[in-house]
């Protein structure tokens, strides 16, 4: 039965075989938690981006690629691209929802039995967070739901306590 675990914590620190990277469509790094695993994982993660970049111009928003870790304890990184939040009249939730579902699905073709999501959106690109936490917690649970097996541990990290309160309050309305 795989476990969605909720805690407060640095994305960069976890052991699991997967973290999530909050992206632009550019892949070319940015402040937050992007500054951040470029800066711990060092330059081959940005090298790796670079040849994506190149093949494919990027990364749609609400899609996703995966790179290696560099220096971080994790085995990859999957860097997934949240949607800019304009109001919710544009489709955001629908997306919002997408960047989940395509890490883990590219999370499960790489094998990768732990992944571990920041919160996506809710920092440069404004998400509100009680309904990014609400749209995070279901579409992990769905898919953990019919494709537990693939999964050991799917972790949220929130970088604030604050933020954490308001995923535990989430996950219990469910
Ligand atoms: N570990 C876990 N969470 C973190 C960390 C960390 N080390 N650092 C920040 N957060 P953001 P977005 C939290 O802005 O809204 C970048 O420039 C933070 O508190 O990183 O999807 C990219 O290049 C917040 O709750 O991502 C894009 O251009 C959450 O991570 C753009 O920002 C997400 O905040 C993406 O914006």
């Amino acid at each position: 039965m795989t476990r969605l675990v909720l805690l407060r914590g640095d994305i960069t620190e976890q052991r699991v075989d997967a973290i999530v990277n909050a992206a632009n469509r550019a892949l070319a790094g940015g402040g937050g938690v992007d500054g951040a695993i470029h800066r711990a994982g060092g330059p081959s993660i940005m090298a790796a981006c670079d040849r994506i970049r190149a093949e494919q111009g990027g990364c749609p928003t609400g899609s996703a690629v995966v790179t290696t870790a560099g220096r971080l304890p994790a085995k990859a990184v999957i860097h997934t691209v949240g949607p800019i939040w304009r109001g919710g009249g544009s489709g955001e939730a629908e997306v919002l929802a997408s960047c989940y579902r395509q890490s883990l699905h590219l999370a499960r073709a790489g094998g990768f039995r732990s992944v571990a999501f920041p919160s996506i959106s809710t920092g440069a690109y404004g998400y509100p967070l009680d309904q990014a936490a609400a749209i995070a917690v279901a579409t992990i649970n769905a898919v953990i739901a019919c494709e537990g097996d693939a999964f050991d541990e799917v972790r949220m990290v929130l970088f604030r306590q604050s933020d954490l309160e308001v995923y535990q309050t989430a996950a219990l309305r469910r």
